[in-house]
């Protein structure tokens, strides 16, 4: 899970002085910091180190040396190849590294700053500990009240089912019926159902025991998209992030939250009204910019889409912002001409920077149940969907559309949304959802 980035969450104590060599021979030029991050020798956890790695590495200007706890091998020494300007500017970059790299690792382990003299000494550690990006308690509260019309049915049809403290064929049949209901798909309730016929229960079988289980099933099957990064950086100039998806479906007031999490989290952010279609959508989005205290890009109705996002990315970049949300018109995906119109925008971006948008999130509404199927397919082969937005949430049973979705597309969800106001946008959290969705409170 990622959160909000930026706002500094990190609390240092110093630890005693170490001998630990810190292997920093590979970074004889810059060589008095480094990070030393102790993981588990888990193949699985190393490789997701390596990756979270690889990514910070672009925009980490700094050394790192990155070295499991055990046996102070290297992990992911490509790091070692970026360089600093200077000294300072490593110090600086280093302990951003720290942070990102202490709140992003904190599930594989410990994570230190190593300060080393010239022979890769450590002369000094640091222990950092990052506070997790845990949604608060009222957020997660929020979670559960809004996905109350999902979990009530299923945690109501589980009531009903586990009557008796038995597990059969006709319990596991009702289960999966449930659970199509639900929206999970077809294949997903089947899944479901069979690991859940392979789960024991020493403790017995009552729907409490069944709701624990489901929930941990459901949880497995959707951390893989569970995203471990920080969308809000980029190497070269802001971070562009479009919005895409049909009428409705709640783009608007999702950047809106967003727009309104950055600010209050330091970043400096503009906005870009390239739904010129509708006067009022334009409107829409200058009040949420003018409640988070940014600059929106807007033009009259029926001004070129593609002109206006062009001009916001050339603005985004001269005023030197960290991010430029985009919002786009609604359209339906089997309308052809809008969806070349959407194509259009990527392309005109691309002239400004090849790798632009770096972030194209599909904003779906859940009350549409499969549906969002279509969409996520459509979406993607026009404008290269990076990552799912399920809003509405709150409004639906059909909370299990993530599961099918998740599973045909293995697109990350950046974000739930579970309501209308700012913090019912949560940055998406596989065992609280799992939990909420079948009615257990954290
Ligand atoms: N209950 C609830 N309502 C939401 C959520 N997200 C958006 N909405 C509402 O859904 C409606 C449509 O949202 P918009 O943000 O305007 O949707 P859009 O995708 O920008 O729509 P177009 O620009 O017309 O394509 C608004 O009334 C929002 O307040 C959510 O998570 N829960
Ligand atoms: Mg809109």
């Amino acid at each position: 899970m990622f959160g909000w980035g930026k706002k500094k969450e990190i609390k240092e104590t110093k630890v005693e002085n170490t001998n630990t060599p810190a292997h920093s021979n590979q970074i004889n030029e810059f060589v008095p910091i480094a990070v030393f991050v102790g993981v588990t020798n888990s193949e699985n956890q190393i490789v997701q180190a390596q990756k979270i790695i690889e990514n910070r590495a672009k925009s980490v200007k700094g050394i790192a040396q990155i070295t499991t706890a055990q046996d102070g091998l290297g992990i992911a020494t490509t790091l070692l190849a970026k360089r600093g300007q200077n000294f300072d500017a490593i110090f600086e970059n280093i302990h951003n590294a720290a942070e990102i790299l202490a709140s992003e690792l904190l599930l594989l382990g410990q994570c230190f700053l190593v300060k080393t003299d010239e022979n890769g000494t450590a002369i000094e550690t640091t222990k950092i500990e990052a506070k997790k990006h845990e949604p608060s308690k009222e957020a997660q509260k929020g979670l559960f009240d809004g996905l109350k019309r999902t979990s009530s049915k299923i945690a109501g049809g589980i009531g009903s089912i586990f009557t008796q403290a038995k597990l059969g064929d006709d319990e596991l049949d009702e289960l999966e019926d449930l659970l199509i209901m639900s929206d999970m798909g077809v294949d997903v309730a089947r899944e479901v159902r069979e690991q859940l016929s392979k789960k024991r229960f020493d403790r017995g079988i009552d729907s409490e025991t069944i709701k624990e289980a489901l929930a941990e099933i459901i949880e497995e099957m959707l951390s893989p998209y569970e995203k471990f990064d920080n969308p809000w950086t980029n190497e070269n100039g802001p971070r562009l992030i479009m919005f895409v998806g049909v009428n409705g479906s709640g783009k608007t007031t999702t950047i809106g939250k967003i727009a309104q999490n950055l600010v209050d989290n330091d970043h400096e952010i503009m906005l870009a009204a390239a739904d010129t279609f509708r006067a009022a959508a334009s409107e829409q989005l200058l009040v949420w910019g003018k409640r988070a205290g940014v600059e929106v890009i807007a033009k009259e109705s029926g001004a070129d889409s593609a002109g206006l996002a062009f001009e916001a990315y050339q603005k985004a970049i001269s005023q030197n912002k960290d991010v430029l949300l985009i919002d786009t018109a609604g359209r339906l995906q089997n309308r052809t001409e809008l969806m070349a119109e959407l194509e259009k925008v990527v392309r005109v971006l691309k002239k400004i920077d090849e790798s632009a948008p770096h972030e194209v999130w599909l904003v779906l509404d859940a009350t549409v149940g499969q549906n969002a199927i279509s969409q996520a397919e459509a979406f993607s082969k026009t404008a290269g969907v990076t990552g799912l937005i399920m809003s509405k949430l709150d409004g639906t049973a059909k909370g299990g559309v993530l599961l099918s979705l998740t599973k045909t597309y293995g697109l990350p969800i950046r974000f739930i949304g579970v309501g209308e106001k700012v913090e019912d946008l949560q940055p998406f959290n596989a065992h609280n959802f799992a939990r909420a969705l079948v009615g257990l409170e954290n």
